[in-house]
């Protein structure tokens, strides 16, 4: 993008402008500084297709940010610009800027000396369920109706099951034949992944603040290796924290990647999974209900379902909403999350047990 600096409030002029590989959905660029120690930023192009609302859009994030802000500034924490993200205003006092060409742009402060990991330890794990238990509680009084959900029924199965089996029935690109079998195994477990929206119509399962895209990858890590900020806030919004619980062990507990192609390096990390639950209930049982706390590995299991529907969709309807390195890249990402989904079903009742340990406060 060209003239970066006439239209946001940049402070030093800009160097070299890189693209990021990171996600599926926005283009990513780090913009630098000529001066090593000068401000350096992290520009997106937001897909518009997909995040319709942008006004709404850049207004959740504004809000998330400055309402973490707020916090941190009433502790005392120091560091903030490291701890939050901060959208970077057009001088024309917007959060985003449209181009001739339609395109949207947001810029943000880049936070520099961290790191991200796909692959992370046990000791990580730990660390990483405390910090996404304290971000659902930071944000857990902000009034619902202040936040516009940015994808109408993100993360809500029964939502997805139509989108699927409209894909099916169109089969767009006609690629049904060479996957019948995985849309049986979705299909024979479609009931019972919509049990979080049951409880939520009969009052026994609430809505939180939630990420929505805890994507492990998603969280920074410090110099020390402690988390200090969670990114990616596209998709905060009111959610079952079920989802938030079980996307991070959707991405972090497993031991292969999400596209794997060598599905037998695809497995469920019960190592990863203690720790995070541990870290998690550390911080956050003081505002979980029972139920909450019991579904956690039910979350696992949906999210990685979800996740296998909304990728063998995307197949179906020939690749028009993830972005792809190859023409079977959304069939091998299905393959992939489905055998993580095996591995998850036969560690389904040491997860639940190890979670019921916890709570009746036995040793591991
Ligand atoms: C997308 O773009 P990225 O990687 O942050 C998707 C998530 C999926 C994820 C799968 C808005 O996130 O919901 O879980 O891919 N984001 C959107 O890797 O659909
Ligand atoms: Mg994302």
């Amino acid at each position: 993008m060209e003239n970066l600096a006439s239209i946001f409030k940049i402070v030093d002029e800009v160097g070299e402008i890189r693209p990021l590989k990171v996600g599926h959905i926005n283009d990513s660029y780090i913009v630098g500084s000529k001066y090593e120690d000068g401000n350096w930023y992290f520009l997106q192009k937001i897909n518009h297709h997909i995040f319709k609302d942008i006004d709404g859009l850049q207004n959740n994030i504004n809000l998330v940010t400055q309402h973490i802000r707020t916090k941190l500034n009433a502790v005392g924490a120091s560091d903030i610009d490291r701890k939050t993200l901060k959208l970077i205003s057009t001088y024309t006092g917007k959060l985003y800027y449209q181009d001739n060409q339609g395109d949207y742009w947001r810029l943000y402060k880049l936070i520099r000396g961290t790191d991200s990991y796909d692959v992370i330890t046990p000791e990580l794990a730990y660390k990483a369920g405390k910090a996404y238990g304290n971000f659902q509680d930071i944000l857990s009084d902000i009034p619902h109706d202040q936040l516009i959900e940015t994808i109408p029924n993100f993360h809500n199965m029964e939502f997805r099951l139509e989108q699927f089996r409209e894909s099916v029935k169109n089969n767009i690109a006609n690629r049904l034949s060479e996957i019948q079998e995985l849309i049986d195994e979705i299909e024979k477990r479609a009931e019972e992944m919509c049990l979080p929206e049951r409880l939520f119509r009969e009052g026994l399962l609430p809505k939180r603040i939630n990420h929505c895209d805890t994507k492990v990858n998603n969280l920074l890590f410090d110099e020390n290796d402690d988390p200090i900020c969670i990114v990616d806030l596209d998709t905060v919004m009111p959610g079952f924290v079920l989802s938030d619980f079980g996307d991070f062990m959707r991405t972090g507990a497993n031991t292969g990647a999400e596209d794997d192609i060598d599905l037998s390096k695809v497995s469920f990390n019960m190592e990863v999974y203690k720790s995070y639950t541990k870290g998690y209930l550390e911080s956050a049982s003081c505002f979980l209900t029972s139920t909450e706390i019991e579904l956690l590995p039910f979350g696992a299991k949906l999210m990685t379902y979800m996740q296998l529907t909304r990728f063998l969709a995307d197949y179906l309807n020939g690749d028009t909403y993830y972005k792809i390195n190859n023409p079977l890249h959304n069939l091998q990402r299905s393959k992939a999350q489905f055998r993580l989904l095996q591995s998850i079903e036969v560690n389904y009742i040491d997860m639940q047990e190890f979670i019921n340990r916890i709570i009746s406060n036995q040793p591991d």
